[in-house]
């Protein structure tokens, strides 16, 4: 009867407004999943023979379909109190399913409560009228310093001007978190590795904050503070009319092996030898990678001569792609970023990504970062 409704409804509706076009993405399949959490934090529910992730924001995200804003299409639920969610109306189309929570844990070696995050973030290729399934949820690596924003599109200009380029980090903990030692990279793939397997990230630029990793505490970064790391901390826009002005900055990407331009502002240093380019990123797509820098590890040589380095999973506090086209293959790892942010930036258009709040996190860019159409260093808006 329901269907025999809709049908009717369906017909109705297409003689009533033959000018409108159906919208792409309307559909007639069903997404039917259970959250179970694997990370032990939840319960085990006995009769249901699982922990379920109940009562949780689940975000669906089409990879290929827009809405009418102009973003990729999203489409909202929440689980039920045994962990079960269904979407319906859906295309056959390949989707980002995720879903996190914060939530506390008491550690049982202290008895004290810990704040936890625990989630799931996975590509889904919906290609059947009922797709079933489980989504496993696992304790999500949170770290308080993460890239809030990069800026990499270039102002706009018709000399191929980019070198105004920045990322900048946030720490969103009530503590100081210690920049000593940590790595900021520029990530590439050596193809055919299966980045999904792999238990590390390659890249090819190793930049160093000044300290020692891990244990140091010389360069703090304040509670929910920012930080820009330029490419070259002068004022832009001297060279180019609405560039970036980057003279006062904290930080620059300084290459020892490139001649490169020594400002005041502190120097987060290129440590391999054999790249001599500034951190220059790419106008349109790369990934940028924030590690603890306790470790990196010289990879393969390519053919074209780039000499990869290999940055473990385990010491990575956050990695970001961004890509205009989010049809891109990805460089990165699902387990690091299960998006894209940047969509739609095109080069030379001063546009910026940077996350809808500061520090706001969930592992998927393309959820995390909106765009702005102007840089914003060192502020939120
Ligand atoms: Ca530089
Ligand atoms: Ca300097
Ligand atoms: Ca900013």
């Amino acid at each position: 009867m329901r269907l025999l409704l809709i049908s009717f409804t369906l017909f109705f509706f297409a003689v009533a407004c033959q000018v409108k076009t159906p919208v792409q993405e309307d559909g007639s399949l069903t997404l039917r999943m259970v959250a179970q959490d694997t990370s032990g934090v939840l319960s085990v529910v006995p009769q249901l023979g699982y922990a379920p992730v109940a009562y949780t924001d689940v975000v669906l995200q089409s990879t290929k379909y827009y809405a009418d804003n102009g973003k990729l299409k999203e489409y909202y639920t929440q689980t039920d109190s045994a962990g079960f969610f269904e979407f319906e109306n859906l295309s056959a189309a390949e989707y980002l399913l995720t879903l996190f929570k914060d939530t506390t844990f008491i550690d049982p070696a202290n008895g004290k409560v810990v704040d936890v995050t625990i989630g799931s973030n996975e590509s889904i290729i919906l290609d059947r009228p009922n797709f079933l399934g489980a989504t496993k949820t696992r304790l999500l690596p949170k770290s308080p310093l993460v890239i809030n924003e990069i800026y990499y599109a270039g102002p706009i200009n018709n000399a191929h001007y980019f070198y105004d380029q920045y990322v900048e980090l946030y720490n969103s903990a009530d503590t100081a978190v210690y920049l000593d030692g940590k790595i900021v990279c520029r990530a590439r793939q050596a193809r055919p590795v299966n980045i999904d397997e792999v238990d590390y990230v390659q890249v090819i630029y190793v930049y160093q904050f000044p300290g020692v990793p891990v244990t140091g505490r010389s360069y703090p970064l304040e509670p929910e503070t920012f930080t820009v790391i330029a490419m070259d901390a002068v004022d832009h826009s001297a060279y180019i009319a609405g560039a970036a002005d980057l003279s006062g900055v904290d930080w620059e990407f300084y290459n020892p092996y490139a001649g490169d331009l020594d400002n005041p502002a502190g120097n987060v240093s290129n440590v391999i030898p054999e790249n001599s380019t500034d951190f220059m990123i790419n106008v349109v797509h790369n990934a940028i990678i924030l590690a603890d820098g306790s470790k990196y590890i010289y990879g393969e040589i390519s053919p074209t001569g780039y000499q990869y380095i290999h940055i473990p999973i385990e010491t990575i506090l956050d990695g970001v792609e961004y890509s205009a086209n989010p049809e891109k293959q990805k460089e990165l790892t699902y387990r690091v970023d299960a998006g894209f942010a940047g969509v739609g930036i095109g080069k030379y258009t001063g546009k910026s990504t940077q996350r809808r709040l500061p520090g706001y996190d969930t592992n998927n860019s393309s959820l995390d970062f909106i765009v702005l159409n102007h840089p914003t260093p060192g502020y939120q808006r």
